[in-house]
This record gives C-alpha cells, structure tokens and sequence, in this order.
C-alpha cells in the first residue's frame, strides 16, 4: 500500500476509531493481550474448551505460535527483552529463551519464510524488522509497510505458506502477500470500523481468512471478501481474552481463551482494608466467574459497602 498523505488524510477518521483496539488481543502475529495464566482451548469451532493449562505469571505478554516447526502452536511468553517459548500446550519450563529488540518494542510472530516455524518480528511505527531465526543478529529483512497507526494482522492470505502482513484501517484492509512494501496485493472491506476482527484458517485449505468478534459470539468467513460469515458461534464469556491456533495440529484454526485462575472463595471483605481494594479484587475476577468469594450479597455490583 502506497502511504500517500491524500490516503492518510482519507483514513484518519476511521483511524481514531481503531485505535482504541489496536491493543486487543485476538489477531494471530501479536501478543494476544488480557491477564492471567490459564488458558483455554477448543479444537473445534464450537463453544466449549478441551484443554485447559496454566503457564506462566498472571500479568506476562504471551504470544501464540508454532516455534518449533511440529505444526502446533504454543505459548511464548516475553519479559522484557527476553522470550520464554513452550512447544507443548502444558505447564511446564521454557523449552527454549532467547533475547531478542528491546523491551519497549511490538512484536508480532510470523512465519516470514515458510519453512514452518515461527519466528519474531519487530514493529517500529509503519517498519518492520522481520527475524527468521531466533538468533541474536541483524533482521533478514526490514520493510515498511502502511503507517505508525495502522493495526497489523499476520496471516498466509494466499496459502503459499508465508506468512506477511495486513493493514487494517476500520473496516478495510490492505493485504500483502510478500515480505516488502509497496501497495497492497488486494484490498477487502469486511465487517464494522469497530469490530474486534480474528485471523485464522478456519476451513484448513492453507489460506488464512477473516473472522469478527461481538462479545460472545463469533462470525469466521472463509474467504477474503466481503460477505456474510460462514461459520456462527458462541465461545467463552464477552469478557474473555480470545486468541487463534492450531492446536491438534489438524490444520485447521480454532480459538482459545485467556483468563485468571479462578480464585474461589478465597476472600472475605475483612482481608481487604478498603472498599476500593475490595472492588478492584471483585472486578478483575467477576467477568470470568461472578461472585465467587461472595462479596458482593445484595449483588449490586459493589463489593464489601461496609468497608470503609
Ligand atoms: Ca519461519
Ligand atoms: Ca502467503
Ligand atoms: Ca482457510
Ligand atoms: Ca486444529
């Protein structure tokens, strides 16, 4: 895609409205967003979960792919400067840490080269610093592709077995399908400018496509253009963290859920010393499993009014 200012002027409407999702999880290459260290995943596009592990500390970045080339994928985990890959879908210690950019840096995980596995790349606004190795050393290649604002989506759009980059600019999408810049391969409007849009294989025949998210429910397309879905489910809670995988390694893509472990009736309103402190324990855990520590009886939403 050509980055002309007219182009720029004509998307920066739509720009401020994607901002604000630029950080939710749930497109395949970045990190998959949310909090806590259990994860649920289903191998089936329905709405229940067949595999359920906890892997690393409840506030880590984690990254979805397949790092070592055996056609599933797991979680990496990255602290800083420094990646902490699992190659099974289990708890457990790194299988492989490497380092690699800086801790301030994005990274989106791909596989730049086709040779299946998955390795880094670093994102610097619209540059792209793409690694096929997880070697320390320079990038094997570095293109610049849309702008600093642009929401990134990585996928094999063209089953080639390369994976390479989208530009999302609210409900349009710019896809390339080589490692360089230039314009787009094809453009494709799809869903809302608001949408939390989802990638993936979801029929298996090699060729990453669309899907959009709306709270709990799911609408995966098949192919890259507009139309209606093809697939329509209900997984998880809105509130949940959703990502992409192949994780039975059938080829085909489903999803899979972050969460918090669930804590149980572990509290009381005395162990916390305010309401606030109450309220804030109440909040992050009641989206995925209500009130379990009771803390709130006359459920009104406000936990433990008698702290002060
Ligand atoms: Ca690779
Ligand atoms: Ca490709
Ligand atoms: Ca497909
Ligand atoms: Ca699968």
């Amino acid at each position: 895609m050509r980055t002309t200012a007219r182009a720029t002027a004509v998307v920066a409407a739509a720009l401020a409205a994607t901002a604000a999702l630029t950080g939710v999880a749930s497109a395949k290459g970045g990190s998959i967003g949310g909090s806590g260290p259990q994860y649920y995943l289903n191998d089936s596009l329905s709405g229940s979960a067949n595999r359920v592990f906890v892997y690393g500390d409840p506030a880590d970045e984690v990254f979805f792919g397949d790092f070592d080339g055996n056609g599933t994928d797991t979680p990496m985990i990255r602290r800083a400067g420094t990646f902490y890959v699992r190659n099974s879908l289990s708890s457990g210690p790194a299988d492989a840490v490497y380092a690699y950019g800086n801790p301030g840096d994005v990274i989106l995980t791909g596989d730049w080269d086709g040779n299946g596995t998955d390795t880094p790349a670093v994102r610097r606004g619209g540059v792209y610093y793409i690694k096929n190795s997880t070697g320390s050393g320079p990038a094997d290649a570095v293109i610049a592709y849309g702008d600093p604002g642009d929401q990134v989506l990585v996928g094999d759009w063209n089953a080639d077995g390369v994976d390479t980059l989208t530009v999302r600019r609210g409900g349009v999408y710019y896809v390339k399908n080589s490692i360089s810049g230039g314009n787009a391969d094809a453009v494709v409007a799809y869903g809302d400018p608001g949408d939390r849009v989802l990638v993936g294989d979801w029929d298996g025949n090699g060729t990453d496509t669309l899907g959009i998210r709306r709270g709990g429910t799911y609408y995966l397309r098949n192919s890259l253009s507009s139309g209606p879905a093809e697939s329509v489910f209900g997984y998880g809670n809105p509130g949940d963290t959703v990502f992409v995988g192949d994780w039975d390694g059938n080829g085909t893509d489903t999803l899979g859920a972050r969460r918090p472990v669930n804590p149980g009736d572990s509290k009381n309103c005395t162990d916390f010393r305010t309401q606030r402190e109450a309220q804030a324990w109440f909040d992050y855990y009641f989206p995925y499993y209500g009130d379990v520590a009771g803390l709130d009886s006359d459920r009104d939403g406000i936990a433990c009014e008698l702290n002060p």
